[in-house]
C-alpha cells in the first residue's frame, strides 16, 4: 500500500514543550503523527526532497487542550450575572435554587438534538483559537437518563467536529432540591455512573466538593465506584472554601484537582506526591470577582504540573477562550506567558491522561496550532485578539 505523502512544516518559529528547537524549525508529518522536527538545517534529506510549505516565520506550538468545560448544557444564566452586579453571592444565589439547579432544569428540558446544537458554537469557538482536545462534563442532569444524555451529546460533538473530546462523569456536581445528598450519591449518582461506564460514555469521573454541593465523604463514594470500575478522577476542590477536596483528590491518585484557590502548604505537597496536576480556572475566578488566588509560587515550589482551562460552563464562567484564560492566568495569577502556554498544551494534556498530544515530537499525534505572531508570549499577552493562522488535528489541516 503507498504511503500517503508527509506533510512538511518549514521555516516555523517552534514552541515544542519538548525539546526545544532555536532557529527556523521543520515538522514532518505522516500518517496523523509528528515523525520528525528539529531545526531545517538538519532536515533528512529524504523530506528535503519532498514538497514543503513554508510557514514564512510563524509560531507552531501543539494544538491547545480544553481540559475543564461544561460544554454541554441547557439555557443561559444571564439573570444571575445581573443579580450578582446588584449584590447577590453565587452560593446565595445557589442555595435559593438558582445557580446550578438552574441550568439542570433547562438541560433536562431540551432536546438531545438541541444540546447538541447548542454546544457546537461554543466548540467552534474553542476549535477557531487552535484547539484539538476538549474535555466535557456531565453534571446538569441529575438524574440518570439526562446524565446519559449529556454524555452521548458530548460523544456526538466528536463526530460533527475535527476534535478529540474527553467525557468526564459529574454525577456528583449539586444536590438536587428535591433530594437529600447521601441518598442522591448511592440511589441516583452511583447508579448512573456505572450505567454510563457500561455504555463506554465515561472517561472519567469528577465532583464538586464544596459548601455548596458535597463533602469529601460523599465524594469518596463516588471514586471508590470509579476506582472500581478502572475511571481515573478529578476533583472541583477548594474554589471557595477549605473542604479537604484536594487532600482526597491526592488520596485517590487524582489526574487533576481543579480550581485549587484555598489549597493550603499541605495540599500542594500533597499534589506533588500524587503527581496530581493543578486545574487553574481564572475565568471563574474573574466572573465571580474572587479574591483567593491559587498558591501558584507553592505550585512552583514543589514542582506541581499547572494547567488552565476555560471552565466554559453557564453560571461561574461563560467563557470560551483559552487564549483569555492565557491572559487572565497571567495577569490575576500571574503565571508566567511560557507557564500559560505550557498549562493550555502540555500540562493539559497530562490532566486529561492523555499522552500522545500536547507536545510537538516523534511518535506523537500532529495536533499543532499555527500562529501569526512572532513570539509565544504574544498569545498571552493580547485581550481578545486571535492570531492563529492554521490549526492541524491528527496531521489534517482544517
Ligand atoms: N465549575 C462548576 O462545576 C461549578 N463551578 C465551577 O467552577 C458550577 C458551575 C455552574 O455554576 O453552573
Ligand atoms: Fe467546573
Amino acid at each position: 500500500m503507498q504511503r500517503p505523502h508527509p506533510l512538511v512544516l518549514t521555516n516555523a518559529r517552534l514552541a515544542t514543550m519538548a525539546d526545544p528547537v532555536s532557529g527556523p524549525g521543520a515538522i514532518v508529518v505522516e500518517d496523523g503523527l509528528v515523525t520528525w522536527v528539529g531545526a531545517q538545517t538538519d532536515l533528512p534529506a529524504a523530506h528535503a526532497r519532498a514538497e514543503q510549505h513554508d510557514m514564512q516565520g510563524r509560531l507552531i506550538t501543539p494544538a491547545f487542550v480544553d481540559c475543564h468545560t461544561h460544554l454541554v448544557h441547557g439555557g443561559h444564566r444571564a439573570r444571575e450575572f445581573e443579580m450578582r452586579l446588584e449584590g447577590a453571592s453565587y452560593e446565595a444565589i445557589a442555595r435559593e435554587g438558582g445557580g446550578i439547579m438552574s441550568t439542570v432544569i433547562a438541560t433536562r428540558t431540551a432536546s438531545e438534538d438541541q444540546l447538541v446544537n447548542t454546544a457546537l458554537p461554543r466548540l467552534d469557538a474553542l476549535l477557531a483559537e487552535g484547539v484539538s482536545c476538549v474535555e466535557v462534563k456531565s453534571g446538569y442532569g441529575l438524574d440518570h437518563d439526562t446524565e446519559l444524555t449529556m454524555l452521548r451529546v458530548a460523544r456526538r460533538l466528536a463526530s460533527l467536529r475535527p476534535v478529540r473530546i474527553r467525557n468526564s462523569f459529574l454525577g456528583a456536581h449539586a444536590v438536587p432540591k428535591w433530594a437529600e445528598a447521601d441518598s442522591y450519591i448511592d440511589e441516583i449518582c452511583i447508579p448512573a455512573l456505572r450505567a454510563a461506564h457500561a455504555q463506554g460514555l465515561v472517561d472519567a469521573v469528577d465532583g464538586f466538593c464544596e459548601n455548596i454541593a458535597f463533602t469529601p465523604a460523599q465524594i469518596a463514594r463516588v471514586f471508590t465506584v470509579a476506582q472500581e470500575l478502572g475511571l481515573p478522577v478529578k476533583l472541583h476542590a477548594e474554589q471557595l472554601s477549605h473542604m479537604g477536596g484536594t487532600a482526597l483528590a491526592a488520596r485517590f491518585r487524582a489526574l487533576s484537582a481543579d480550581h485549587v484557590e484555598y489549597a493550603t502548604d499541605a495540599d500542594v505537597r500533597a499534589l506533588a506526591a500524587a503527581g496530581t496536576v493543578a486545574v487553574l480556572l481564572p475565568g471563574a475566578f474573574y466572573a465571580l470577582r474572587e479574591t483567593q488566588v491559587p498558591p501558584v509560587e507553592a505550585f512552583r515550589a514543589h514542582g506541581v504540573p499547572m494547567a488552565l482551562a476555560t471552565d466554559c460552563n453557564p453560571g461561574s464562567s461563560p467563557l470560551t477562550s483559552l487564549l483569555l484564560a492565557m491572559n487572565l492566568a497571567c495577569t490575576l495569577f500571574r503565571l508566567t506567558p511560557d507557564e500559560a502556554l505550557r498549562g493550555v498544551t502540555l500540562q493539559a494534556a497530562r490532566a486529561l491522561g492523555l499522552r500522545d498530544t500536547g507536545a510537538i515530537a516523534p511518535g506523537l499525534r500532529a495536533d499543532l496550532a499555527v500562529w501569526d505572531v512572532e513570539t509565544p508570549a504574544e498569545l498571552a499577552y493580547r485581550i481578545a485578539f486571535n492570531p492563529l493562522y492554521l490549526r492541524i488535528f491528527g496531521g489534517q489541516p482544517c
